[in-house]
């Protein structure tokens, strides 16, 4: 994309109901689906399909990114009441990407506390992810505090990207980190390369030792899922398993009035 959406584009896309979550399916050891990561996609009329990378540069939040963040909130959590009841998807996890700016005050805690309550969603099922990258000293202006709050009240924390961004390690004993999601990047040159087939052994005994659990994404091929398993991963994500893609179930009024076909995979 040649230009960058300017503010007043992302409130009209807002308006205009453009955003839209896809998931992609979560495996444990036996491969069977554990839960689901939702991704943020907004599919423009002027710019085409584009992912948050695209649109969610700046460092500091903008008055439409916090608007468009408390919409995947919002969204996330209808689903996983949706889920909840289910008598197989009420045990799934969700998984979402938050940033630091969604921890900032306390009203942004009681907002996420409110919404899961206001869909019936169960606290314990959702999964925030902090990407490893937005920990630059000092916690990027959010204050550790916050994620305990969530924490008490069963909100699981896990560390995206990991390897990745600022590896401080005393990170996974000052907030309560209940899970590493080691970045696609260590997976990748796993079966050609004997130096990631050794860090991909470290982190997860890294976290066996600490009693996290340790989730994989980028999972393409069987062969990288059986290292993967064989090295004590729990958790597994990837196109070996499923790409992100919208949920027939999925039925926020929003969603169906994008006309977005439910077989669109992303
Ligand atoms: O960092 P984050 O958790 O948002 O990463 C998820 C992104 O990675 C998604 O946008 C998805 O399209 C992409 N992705 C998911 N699975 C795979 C995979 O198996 N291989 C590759 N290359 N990309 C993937
Ligand atoms: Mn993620």
């Amino acid at each position: 994309m040649r230009h960058s959406p300017s503010e007043d584009d992302l409130l009209s896309a807002l308006e205009q109901r453009e955003f839209y979550l896809v998931y992609q399916p979560i495996f444990n050891p036996d491969s069977c689906i554990v839960g689901a990561e939702a991704l943020l996609r907004w599919r423009s009329p002027q710019y085409g399909l584009l992912f948050p990378g695209d649109f969610i540069k700046r460092a500091r939040p903008s008055k439409s990114i916090l608007r468009i963040s408390a919409w995947v909130m919002e969204a996330v959590c209808h689903q996983l009441g949706q889920w909840a009841c289910d008598p197989v998807k009420r045990s799934w996890t969700m998984s979402v990407n938050i940033r630091s700016h969604q921890l900032y005050t306390e009203q942004a805690i009681t907002f996420i506390l409110e919404t899961l309550q206001r869909y019936g969603a169960d606290p314990r099922r959702l999964y925030l992810e902090l990407s490893e990258t937005e920990f630059l000293p000092g916690f990027n202006g959010f204050s550790p505090t916050h994620l305990h709050a969530l924490h008490k009240q069963g909100i699981k924390l896990a560390l995206d990207n990991f390897g990745m961004g600022y590896s401080f390690l005393n990170h996974l004993k000052k907030l309560p980190v209940s899970q590493i999601k080691i970045d696609q990047y260590f997976v990748k040159n796993l079966l050609s390369d004997g130096n990631e087939q050794k860090i991909v052994d470290i982190m997860s005994m890294l976290a066996g030792l600490l009693k996290l659990e340790v989730a994989a994404k980028g999972v393409e091929t069987p062969e990288q899922f059986d290292y993967l398993k064989k090295a004590g991963f729990s958790l597994f994500q990837g196109y070996f398993f499923g790409h992100p893609a919208l949920l027939k179930w999925h039925a926020l009024d929003s969603m169906e009035s994008a006309h977005i076909s439910s077989s669109d995979i992303h």
